[in-house]
């Protein structure tokens, strides 16, 4: 909730203060006071409801309310948000970002990593825009981001919470750092995380909604999905959806549906690194790993960014992580250039390397030349849609 002295501030540091009127602003607070006072008592209304057969309809429609609410609730946040800093452009061959509470060591570690300076210090929220520095490993340049440090409540517009999300929300891989002390720390920074439609791990749920005009709504799904058609139903009448035709083919839950027909969320993969290990003993590693181990956290990689250590098993984390395909091309009738790789996502093919090396490709493409991994032999004449492998040499004939 708001307390008044966090409303006031916030009245203050309106940067649309001068020209919008008080009663205005005043508007603005107290919708948003209210959003979060509903927001709270459906929270305590799906608490207190015991789920069963008879409830499961009515605690779905609630479910719905809540992340219809919670958008709202996030767009208003982020209405008067932006600002200097916080605009970076993308380098490289993909961006990482580093998230985790003030002072666990971030900027240390990005210096550690890369040829950035981010200021460092003992104090917390040293860093107040977003450093970013490129480290290249394994040929492959990597972006990495320096944000501010979250705390908890970031999401809800506290702190520099609502830029350092944006600058999340574009990032190719999220490098959660943890302090060795306090593993807490990272259920805490997942939840801010999700409530701002940050999905982690996942990919986005294989349900598709055709909107119409009449008919009202259609639910086709596959057997493995347990939601009954009337909590389905009842989710999108939830967020207006009153005809369509609805197609699930994977178990999800409500709030994966909702999710869905919102349309603003983004997936992005995730790891985990622990900073401070030089001031840990055997003891304090023990609980760090068990604390972890109960997120669904098996490998966290642990390091000492001060002291430089276990930084070359985190680039080589980093590298796997981003699951990139490196292809090595060679002009026809030429050597392969093996020193500046092509890099392309995990499941590339022949096409997006064409695709990529020059968009006048359009239809001009014959057919390409392969050499390793994913090549039947040496040479192999592949199409457009063959499947490239990490390595892979490969020489486009174009008409
Ligand atoms: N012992 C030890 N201290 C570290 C390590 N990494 C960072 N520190 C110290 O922790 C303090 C905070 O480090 P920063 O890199 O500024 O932390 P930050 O996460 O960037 O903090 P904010 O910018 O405030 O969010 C500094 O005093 C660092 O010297 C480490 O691996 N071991
Ligand atoms: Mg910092």
């Amino acid at each position: 909730m708001f307390s008044p002295s966090e409303a006031s501030a916030d009245l203050v540091s309106c940067p649309r203060s001068k020209v919008c009127s008080f009663i205005t602003l005043c508007d603005e607070l107290l919708s948003r006071m209210g959003l979060e006072e509903e927001i709270q008592e459906i929270e305590e209304e799906i608490a207190e409801t015991p789920y069963n057969k008879a409830t499961e309809e009515h605690i779905g429609r609630l479910k719905a309310k809540l992340s219809k609410l919670k958008d709202e609730l996030a767009e208003k946040e982020s209405g008067g948000g932006g600002g200097g800093g916080y605009d970076v452009p993308k380098h490289g061959d993909a961006t990482v970002a580093l998230v985790g509470f003030p002072s666990v060591g971030k900027s240390t570690l990005l210096n550690a990593l890369t040829n950035a300076e981010s200021e460092t210090g003992s104090y917390e929220f040293t860093t107040l825009e977003v450093v970013p520095g490129m480290l290249k490993h394994r040929k492959v340049d990597i972006q990495l981001l320096d944000v501010p440090g979250l705390i908890e409540g970031a999401s809800g517009g506290r702190g520099r919470g609502r830029e350092v999300m944006s600058v999340l929300r574009s990032a190719d891989l999220l490098l959660f750092l943890v302090d060795v002390f306090e593993p807490e720390q990272y259920a805490k920074l997942r939840g801010e995380l999700h409530e701002n439609g940050i999905r982690m791990d996942t990919s986005p749920p294989d349900v598709h909604i055709q909107r119409r005009d009449r008919g009202g709504v259609d639910v086709r799904k596959t057997d493995e999905v347990s939601l009954g058609d009337d909590v389905i139903e009842g989710t999108l009448r939830e967020h207006g959806i009153v005809n369509a035709v609805v197609v699930v083919r994977e178990d999800i839950s409500v709030e994966e549906l909702s999710d869905v027909i919102l349309d603003n969320r983004v997936y992005i993969d995730s790891m985990v690194a622990v900073n401070k290990v030089d001031l840990a003993d055997e003891t304090v590693l023990e609980r760090t790993r068990d604390v972890l181990a109960d997120e669904g956290v098996g490998s966290a990689v642990g390091v000492s960014a001060e002291e430089e250590r276990g930084l070359d098993t985190l680039k080589d984390r980093i590298f796997d992580e981003l699951d990139l395909t490196r292809v090595y091309l060679k002009p026809q009738g030429g050597e392969a250039d093996m020193e500046e790789p092509l890099v392309l996502d995990g499941e590339a093919t022949v096409g997006d390397a064409a695709e990529k090396i020059h968009r006048k490709f359009d239809g001009r493409f014959r057919y390409a030349k392969l050499w390793g991994e994913s090549a039947k032999h040496d040479g192999q004449q592949v199409g457009e849609d063959h499947e490239l492998a990490d390595g892979d040499v490969l020489t486009v004939i174009t008409s």
